[in-house]
């Protein structure tokens, strides 16, 4: 079996999506994501002028020498968009194996090690009390673990907490928007929400919180130590990460448990992190981390410390990734949780999911390959919109992690 051609397909519906299609001399093809968010033209072109012309006439069998070739044969390694495109790649090759194999990926990856996969959802409200009755919804709906973001008093726009009620989604159309950051309200107000949430709905359900990279490593210390009476599942991202160092600091302080890794592109980018057990679950996707082949290595490098799998599952990720990250999540055995921030209705459009959700967990699906398709068609109804994150200000307009 040959790879005969592949396309890569830029789709709108609700927030862009970048998928790569490889088809087979055969007649099977597969699906990758390479969606990143705010630089989503720049992996097109990588895929589309770098990559696709190398991949033509190669066997889709020999996904691990593809993606060597993909990565070591560019002799410029890692970062988001060369390792984006290369996890697209992989992906799609995972699915083509699969489909010939008449297989889902999971049996492929070492068969089933639970039956379903916990996911967490996403609660916020402009104060405590709508986020702690929107954290009651979400209970309601089956889920055991919800994280929850909320307002802050004196701070306009707040990371995760969505405006007028609606379905909050990080990306605005046109050019970056600008926030405008306070730590010390940030830190005075946030033990009060995870204290209310336990008065209410007591120590069963798990409780997350993301701190989306704002933080130095002593104010994480003191936040993880503030939070320590309602025993979160995990702090998120609670400093930016490439520091790696930094963590020893925080673990000084702090045995609230430590999530971070989103926005890793390797296994080099958590080394340390992960072998001095410096953080307990590792959040790298997909996507972000070169595709299944390369997360393997990183879940399996992490399991000897310790360290789980908590893989990032907001809405920039695709359905692609999402079932990539379940038929994974279904087969390692350090599995923590996965993110789950469900896409928009109109998505469904344009990508069919064999995934399901029921009672707090995830299920895969027994479809052959990933089990997701795209329906080009309706893909074109949508075209690019110019989109990108917001930019983070402090108040004295100091530019400021977002
Ligand atoms: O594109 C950026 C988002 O994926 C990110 O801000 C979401 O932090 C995030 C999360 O934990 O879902
Ligand atoms: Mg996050």
């Amino acid at each position: 079996m040959k790879i005969e051609k592949a396309n890569v397909i830029v789709t709108c519906p609700g927030r862009n999506f970048v998928t790569l299609k490889i088809y087979t001399d055969e007649g099977v093809y597969g699906l990758g994501d390479a969606t990143l968010n705010g630089r989503e033209k720049s992996v097109v072109s990588y895929l589309e002028d770098h990559v696709i012309p190398c991949l033509i006439g190669r066997d889709p069998a020999n996904i691990e020498d593809i993606w060597q070739y993909l990565y070591k044969g560019a002799y410029w390694r890692r970062g988001p968009v060369t390792m984006s495109a290369i996890a697209a790649v992989d992906m799609a090759l995972w699915d083509i194996k699969g489909k010939v194999l008449d297989t889902p990926v999971y049996n492929l990856l070492g068969g089933k090690s639970r039956q379903g996969v916990m996911v967490y959802a996403h609660a916020n409200g402009s104060d405590i009390e709508e986020t702690v009755d929107e954290v009651g919804r979400y209970l309601d709906k089956g889920y055991r673990a919800v994280r929850a973001q909320c307002g802050i008093p004196g701070v306009e726009s707040v990371y995760g907490v969505s405006k007028n009620k609606e379905s909050y989604e990080p990306a605005k159309k046109g050019l970056p928007p600008e926030d405008t950051w306070s730590t010390e309200k940030y830190l005075n107000h946030i033990p009060k929400l995870f204290e209310q949430l336990r008065d209410t709905y007591g120590d069963d359900p798990h409780f997350l919180h993301d701190c989306h990279h704002r933080l130095t490593p002593i104010e994480a210390g003191r936040v993880g130590k503030e939070l320590e009476p309602f025993h979160l599942f995990w702090i998120e991202d609670c400093t930016p990460a490439e520091l790696q160092e930094s963590f020893r600091i925080i673990r000084q302080h702090t045995t609230t448990p430590l999530a971070v890794g989103e926005v890793f592109n390797s296994i080099w980018d958590a080394q340390l992190l992960i072998s001095e057990m410096l953080i307990d679950y590792i959040r790298t996707s997909i996507v972000r981390g070169g595709g299944i082949s390369h997360m393997k290595k990183i879940a399996s490098f992490a399991e000897i410390y310790h360290v789980k799998t908590g893989f990032h599952g907001a809405t920039d990720l695709s359905p692609v990734t999402m079932a990539a990250a379940l038929h994974f999540d279904l087969s390692v055995n350090n599995f923590g949780i996965q993110e789950r921030m469900p896409h928009q209705e109109i998505v469904s459009d344009v990508f069919s999911t064999a995934y399901s959700f029921d009672s707090g967990f995830m299920y895969p699906g027994d479809e052959p390959g990933l089990g997701v398709d795209i329906d080009e068609e309706k893909a074109k109804k949508y075209p690019y919109e110019r989109a990108y994150l917001p930019v983070n200000r402090k108040e004295d307009g100091t530019l400021f992690n977002w």
